[in-house]
């Protein structure tokens, strides 16, 4: 009625007036007691038309201030309510909380929860936030994708849950791969991953149910653990075929083989591998429980821990074919045969400093030159006093721990069993 009499009497009237008329036209009680509270106004320092703090004014708001309040950050346009929520780790929209779970991010680009399509705009970091992702995701460019708060990347059917097909420079961290005992986590041909506190989980497949690594591929690990992967053919938790690999601080653990290399398997002749600061727990397989070696070329290993890995040969590490160097490793409670196995004529292994102990046979080499550099911690424990170095060379086999250390050097083959090399 009052919306009608100031229309029919032509009054002009303000925008705020004319909003106080339509309320008042819904509100019976209007006009009886005075409601009438200022709007106030809020500096918008930022240009995003929503105010932080009050500024003391009322509308008609001066410059630099809004009637609309709610911004969160006055000093970012990019944060206000309605803004897209990003996975950076603060609150986007002003919601109250940086509400990020299943949210998919590119600078200032929101993918909403869709890894695939960001992974198809790339353009520029992929940032994932908590929560679980269904792939398969292939990578065909260079990429950097990184986790908040370990996201899952896992796949319900068939198929890798991420592919690196020719990728150039891709570059994963704090991510969990997980092959949801279905298939493989990763599959790469890139020759230039790096994997950085990712996680390969619950993969299966033939050969590397965690990871397989093809040939001519090139994969840098730091961080981040490889388990509970199982493999029928090598490699439980990675095999690397052809490929280059370097590990730091990787934690391989209760990955299962059910041929070679329980937690990692490494063969054909082309690459450099090369594990420091790691760990081998809990793997299993038929020969080399922890590691199996098999190819042409160094093994080199440092300040990595092989416990209660299991095999019937090698049951932390069997070197079948190349060198090694086995440096301040700790290697001990292996179950099943020896803890290390060397099995190659000619091949050179050498073992410095480090501490072997809980085997009935700490060390078999069955040919080639085996080298102590340093003292080797040969320990038996009271439950397994005969935990020494032991060398098979045809039927003749000679534990040869007090001789090592005058010696220094053996080389052993099928015929004469093993010699001092000096
Ligand atoms: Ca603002
Ligand atoms: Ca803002
Ligand atoms: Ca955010
Ligand atoms: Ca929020």
């Amino acid at each position: 009625m009052l919306w009608t009499l100031a229309l029919a009497g032509c009054a002009w009237i303000d925008e705020r007036a004319f909003r106080d008329v339509l309320a008042c036209a819904e509100d019976p009680s209007c006009g009886e007691t005075d409601t009438d509270v200022p709007e106030l106004c809020y500096v918008d320092l930022d240009g995003d038309n929503f105010g932080g703090e009050a500024s003391g004014h009322v509308v008609p708001c001066p410059d630099d201030t809004i009637a609309i309040p709610g911004d969160c950050d006055d000093t970012r346009p990019e944060v206000h309510p309605g803004a897209p929520e990003l996975c950076n780790g603060e609150d986007d929209d002003c919601s109250g909380s940086a509400d990020e779970t299943g949210v998919v991010s590119i600078g200032a680009q929101t993918f909403g929860g869709d890894l695939e399509a960001a992974i198809e705009a790339g353009g520029g970091p992929i940032h994932v936030c908590a929560g679980s992702y269904v792939g398969p995701f292939v990578l065909a460019s260079d990429v950097d994708i990184i986790g908040f708060a370990d996201p899952i990347l896992g796949r319900p059917v068939l198929g890798p849950v991420l592919v690196t097909a020719a990728a150039l420079d891709v570059h994963l961290e704090s991510l969990i791969l997980d092959g949801r005992g279905v298939h493989r986590s990763l599959d790469s041909t890139s020759p230039g991953l790096a994997l950085v506190d990712v996680d390969l989980v619950n993969g299966s497949g033939t050969y590397g149910a965690g990871a397989w690594l093809r040939s001519l591929s090139v994969t840098t690990m730091e961080g981040g653990a490889v388990r509970g992967n199982v493999a029928s053919e090598d490699g439980g938790g990675i095999h690397a075929n052809n490929a280059w690999l370097t590990i730091d601080g990787t934690v391989f653990e209760g990955n299962v083989a059910g041929g070679a290399g329980g937690g990692l398997s490494v063969d054909s002749d082309q690459g450099v591998v090369a594990i420091e600061d790691a760990a081998f727990v809990g793997n299993v397989a038929e020969r080399g429980g922890g590691i199996q070696y098999n190819r042409a070329g160094l093994l080199q290993l440092a300040r990595t821990e092989l416990v209660a890995n299991e095999a019937p040969d090698g049951a932390a590490i069997a070197v079948i074919r190349g060198n090694s160097r086995i440096e301040a490793c700790t290697i001990h409670e292996n179950v099943g045969g020896e803890a290390l196995l060397f099995d190659q004529a000619g091949a050179e292994h050498t073992l410095v400093g480090g501490t072997v102990y809980g085997h009935p046979v700490g060390a078999q080499v069955r040919q080639g030159v085996f080298r102590s550099e340093a003292t080797v911690d040969w320990s038996g424990t009271p439950d397994n006093e005969d935990d020494v170095t032991a060398f098979l060379g045809g039927l003749a086999r000679y534990d040869v721990e007090d001789e090592l250390a005058s010696c220094g050097a053996f080389v052993c083959n099928t015929i004469v069993g093993c010699v001092c090399a000096n």
